[in-house]
């Protein structure tokens, strides 16, 4: 079981997907620590007072201490890509869960790396099952 547990999702890539993220973030807490809580924040929206260099220099630190990355990737992020492929090099495992809606296709650099295991889901009790059987 993977003690600690960085979360991947959209901030300024998109906000309509952070409830799911809470309840992910919720979810995944019950079995490790995760290391990036503030993604499911509700009440941020602004970026808080923290600099970029800070941001992307505290969360490098919190990637390379995680034992999993877990990322939704369903709304589209360039941190979140960029935090997978620093996950990659750095031969971190990564799980990314992908929501299907509408005709949008996740990007083939995700679905296409066989060194991500990339699940699907509808609902965010789906998603709980699957967690469930990789943090077990
Ligand atoms: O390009 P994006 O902003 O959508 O990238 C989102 C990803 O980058 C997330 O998975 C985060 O790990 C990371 N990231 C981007 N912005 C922040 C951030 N801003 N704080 C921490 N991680 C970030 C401060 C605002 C926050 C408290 C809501």
């Amino acid at each position: 079981m993977p003690e600690k547990v960085y979360f991947c999702g959209s901030i300024r890539g998109g906000r309509s997907d952070r409830e799911i993220y809470v309840g992910l973030i919720q979810h995944i807490s019950q079995y490790a620590t995760v290391l990036t809580e503030h993604i499911g924040d509700l009440t941020v929206e602004a970026d808080h007072e923290l600099t970029d260099k800070q941001i992307h220099d505290r969360d490098m630190e919190w990637l390379v201490e995680s034992d999993l990355i877990i990322a939704e990737v369903t709304q589209v992020s360039l941190g979140v890509g960029y935090e997978i492929g620093r996950a990659l090099e750095k031969g971190k495992p990564i799980v990314c869960l992908y929501r299907d809606e509408g005709n949008k296709r996740l990007s083939a650099m995700i679905s296409g790396c066989s060194a991500i295991k990339t699940f699907h889901y509808s609902n965010l009790s789906e998603a709980k099952e699957i967690l469930d059987t990789i943090l077990v």
